[in-house]
Order: C-alpha cells, then sequence, then structure tokens
C-alpha cells in the first residue's frame, strides 16, 4: 500500500474514531441523567460491558434483585381479574381447549395403566400441564415448527395427532411414524411439523435455534420454532449454548421452559439457586423475557401469541417460562411420594389444577355442561381402549428397519451389523418371535 493510501486510511479510521467517541460521551451522558442517585461518574464502554463507574463497592447479592412477576389471567376460581387481559375466546375454541385437555388426561390414565399391566414398555404423563401445551399450541400457526422434550402430548392432541397414532407409537407397531425405532411416548410427525422426541435431554435446543437460524434466512420468513424443555434440561451445557446463540444470532425461536418443580426426584429448589429459568432471561442472555402460570390456559395463550407476534417482528429469541406442577410421577419408572407428600400433590391436583380453573370459567360462562363432559370423558375412553386391542394386535416392523431410515444411504458399519444378524437370526430362529414382526 502506498504511504498516500495508508494515511488518508489512518485518518478516515481517526475520523471514525471521534464519531464513536462522540457517541460514547453522547450516551454517557444519557446514562449520567438515567442514573443520577450515583457519584457523577464516567458511564464505562468496556467491548464487553456498558454500565456506570460507581465509587463504592458491592457484592451484588440475588436477594437485591425482585422476582420476575407472573403473568396470569384466571385465578383458581376462573374468573379474571383484569378483564383486558381476557383473550375473548369464542365457545366453539374454549370448547377445544376443554376436551383437548380431558382427552389428554383421559389418555395418559389409561396408557399409564396398559404399561402397570405390562402391555408397553413405558409411558410419561402430562398430568397438570396441560394448559401450558393447549395455551401455547393453540396461540401459534400449523407452519411454526415444533421441539419437544417429551411431556408435550398436548401440543400434538392440538394439532390434529390422533389416538390410533399415539398409541401405534406407544406400541411401536407397523403404523408407528417412528417405525417402532423410539421408546413410547418420543412421538413425531412432518405432516404436523413436529420434530421426533428424543431422550438426551437438551439436545433439542441447539436444533431448534439452529432450525429458527434457517428459518430467518428464508425470505419473507412467516414461521418461528418453539423448543419445549424442562427445568431440569436447562442445567445442561446444551441449554446455555442454546440460549447464547439465540441471542446472538436473533433467532425468531420461544425457549418454552415448563417448570414444573422436578427433574424426576430433583426438586427445582436443588436444580438451580437463581430466579427460576426466566430470571436467566433478560440479564443473563439478553432475552426477552415473558414469565406465566402455566396452570392458567388464557395466561399461557395471551403470553405465547405476544411471544410469536415479537420473535416474528424483531427476528430476536423469547424465553418463556410456564410454571406448574407436575402431579404424576416422572414416568411409569418413578414412584414421585417417595420424595413429596400426597397432600402436596392432591392441592395442584384439584383446586390448581387446570383443567378445573377452565372448568370454572367454563360454569360463569354457562358453557359447562356435566353431562356432556362425562359423555365426552367416557367416549375417549372407549376410543382408547378399542384402538389398544387393535394396536397390540398390529405386527412389528420388519426387524430390518431398525438399520434404516437414519442416513440417506445406509453406511458400511451398518450393512454390516444388519448382515450379522441376519445370519444370526437363522442361526436362533427359535429363539426370537419372529411371527410377530413383519417378514
Ligand atoms: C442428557 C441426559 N441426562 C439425563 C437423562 C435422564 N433424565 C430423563 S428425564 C430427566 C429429568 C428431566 O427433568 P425436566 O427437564 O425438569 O423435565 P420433566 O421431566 O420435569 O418434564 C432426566 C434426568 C437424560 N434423558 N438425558
Ligand atoms: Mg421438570
Amino acid at each position: 500500500m502506498s504511504f498516500l493510501r495508508k494515511s488518508v486510511k489512518l485518518l478516515n479510521a481517526a475520523a471514525g474514531r471521534q464519531q464513536n467517541l462522540k457517541a460514547i460521551v453522547g450516551s454517557t451522558l444519557r446514562h449520567q441523567r438515567t442514573y443520577s442517585s450515583e457519584p457523577p461518574n464516567d458511564y464505562a464502554n468496556f467491548p464487553g460491558a456498558k454500565a456506570p463507574f460507581v465509587s463504592k463497592l458491592k457484592l451484588n447479592m440475588p436477594e437485591d434483585y425482585a422476582p420476575i412477576p407472573i403473568y396470569r389471567v384466571m385465578d383458581r376460581d376462573g374468573f379474571i381479574a383484569d378483564e383486558t387481559q381476557d383473550p375473548q375466546l369464542g365457545r366453539e375454541v374454549v370448547e377445544k381447549m376443554f376436551r383437548d385437555m380431558l382427552l389428554l388426561n383421559t389418555m395418559d390414565k389409561i396408557l399409564y395403566e396398559s404399561q402397570r399391566q405390562g402391555r408397553i414398555s413405558f409411558y410419561m404423563t402430562n398430568f397438570g400441564e396441560e394448559a401450558s401445551h393447549i395455551g401455547s399450541a393453540a396461540a401459534l400457526e400449523m407452519r411454526d415448527l415444533i421441539y419437544g422434550q417429551y411431556r408435550e402430548a398436548g401440543v400434538l392432541v392440538w394439532r390434529g395427532f390422533r389416538i390410533d397414532q399415539f398409541i401405534d407409537q406407544c406400541y411401536g407397531n407397523v403404523d408407528d411414524l417412528g417405525r417402532g425405532k423410539q421408546m413410547p411416548v418420543h412421538y413425531g410427525s412432518r405432516e404436523l411439523n413436529f420434530v421426533t422426541i428424543s431422550s438426551p435431554l437438551s439436545t433439542q435446543m441447539p436444533q431448534a435455534v439452529g432450525a429458527a437460524y434457517a428459518m430467518k434466512m428464508r425470505p419473507n420468513n412467516d414461521a418461528c420454532v418453539v423448543c419445549y424443555f424442562g427445568e431440569g434440561a436447562a442445567s445442561e451445557g446444551d441449554a446455555h449454548a442454546a440460549f447464547n446463540f439465540a441471542a446472538t444470532l436473533n433467532c425468531p425461536v420461544i425457549l418454552f421452559c415448563r417448570n414444573n418443580g422436578f427433574a424426576i426426584s430433583t426438586p427445582s429448589h436443588e436444580q438451580y439457586r437463581g430466579d427460576g429459568i426466566a430470571g436467566r432471561g433478560p440479564m443473563g442472555y439478553g432475552i426477552a423475557t415473558i414469565r406465566v402460570d402455566g396452570t392458567d390456559v388464557f395466561a399461557v395463550y395471551n403470553a405465547m401469541k405476544e411471544a410469536r407476534e415479537y420473535v416474528l417482528r424483531e427476528n430476536k429469541p423469547v424465553v418463556f417460562e410456564a410454571l406448574a406442577y407436575r402431579v404424576g410421577h416422572h414416568s411409569t419408572s418413578d414412584d414421585s411420594t417417595a420424595y413429596r407428600s400426597t397432600e402436596e400433590i392432591e392441592v395442584w391436583n384439584s383446586v390448581e389444577h387446570p383443567i378445573s380453573k377452565l372448568k370454572r370459567y367454563m360454569v360463569h360462562k354457562g358453557w359447562f355442561d356435566e353431562a356432556e363432559e362425562t359423555a365426552y370423558i367416557k367416549e375417549v375412553r372407549k376410543k382408547v381402549l378399542k384402538q389398544i386391542a387393535v394396536s397390540e394386535k398390529k405386527l412389528k416392523p420388519n426387524w430390518k428397519e431398525m438399520f434404516e431410515g437414519v442416513y440417506a444411504e445406509m453406511p458400511e458399519h451398518l450393512v454390516e451389523q444388519q448382515r450379522e444378524l441376519q445370519e444370526h437370526i437363522e442361526a436362533h430362529k427359535d429363539s426370537y418371535p419372529l411371527k410377530d414382526f413383519k417378514q
């Protein structure tokens, strides 16, 4: 580079710095006004943080910061405190919400029992979290892409996943969309824009953020990503990666934490010391944050509408924390009475239960009919029981499929394993229930 060009470049850079300096001074003055209670010192402008300088040393204690308030629309008696917050949903929509919550709850009870009877290998119920699922799903568009953890079956119910699809998946039979490759409740549906559940906790979180990043690159994007995860899963390193990438890459993703108070037997007070998961959003990651009563279907609905609008308008993430209580055991492999009292469970299973809150709201509206509710539950029970009888008779997929469908082209080591298994089965035909598998 010639001497002249170099000098011009240096001069331009210096002029740029002057401009920056003016901006810094301007912002300093502005901020001094904001922090007028502090000594009138400089406002720091480190690349890593902008904040006022103070001359008083202070250990910033967690208790100095007020917890993020919990947005609620409906109280436990089904009354709306502030009428401006009533989403004014029509009777049909509210009835669908109620029926879907009942369906989920009824199906859960039967499938849980069917595991106890040894008919399926495993099950996880959604008791107590029905409003988080239905309220959030109702506020979304079908084109929005869902990444779940495993306890979000209500989102699928809302989107139209059928009873036979749930039950075929739990039985891992030929009609299971996952071809019997997953444990029960690890649902997935391409048609319903619901990415298949994956057991290792939090792996869905960076994936969801990546998907949101890809979405915002599309011209005229009008869809967002919603990633559900538990407060326990939020302790995984992947959760940090997801939060930070979502913030720094400005991804249109709603990071929906279902804080149900427990990660198997670990209560949330042993899981974290901060202000839940919402507390990490604004200060920790610089992400807009909403915290709601997850047992109030209208609070979840309103908040989710707002979150969706924001992520699409701003191309930025939202941290969404829905507080509820896991009324059921963690899974069929758990007995939660070993670590919590039945009295505590009972409160959340009655007055605080999301279905009873919505029911009371409907009673006030004159939209509730007890006989209709009983008949609906009966009808769902009948359908589920009938479907179990059908699903358990269906064949399992051909065992060879176990090796297929992951890679576009089967890699050499899988070809080898498939061949070895074929030889093994041929040699020990009598030791395997081959008649139960599709040939
Ligand atoms: C990486 C990883 N570690 C541990 C587990 C075992 N595990 C399965 S569920 C679970 C608790 C998760 O709790 P939370 O995220 O709060 O979800 P919840 O079950 O309450 O809905 C644990 C530890 C796992 N599946 N994956
Ligand atoms: Mg939990």
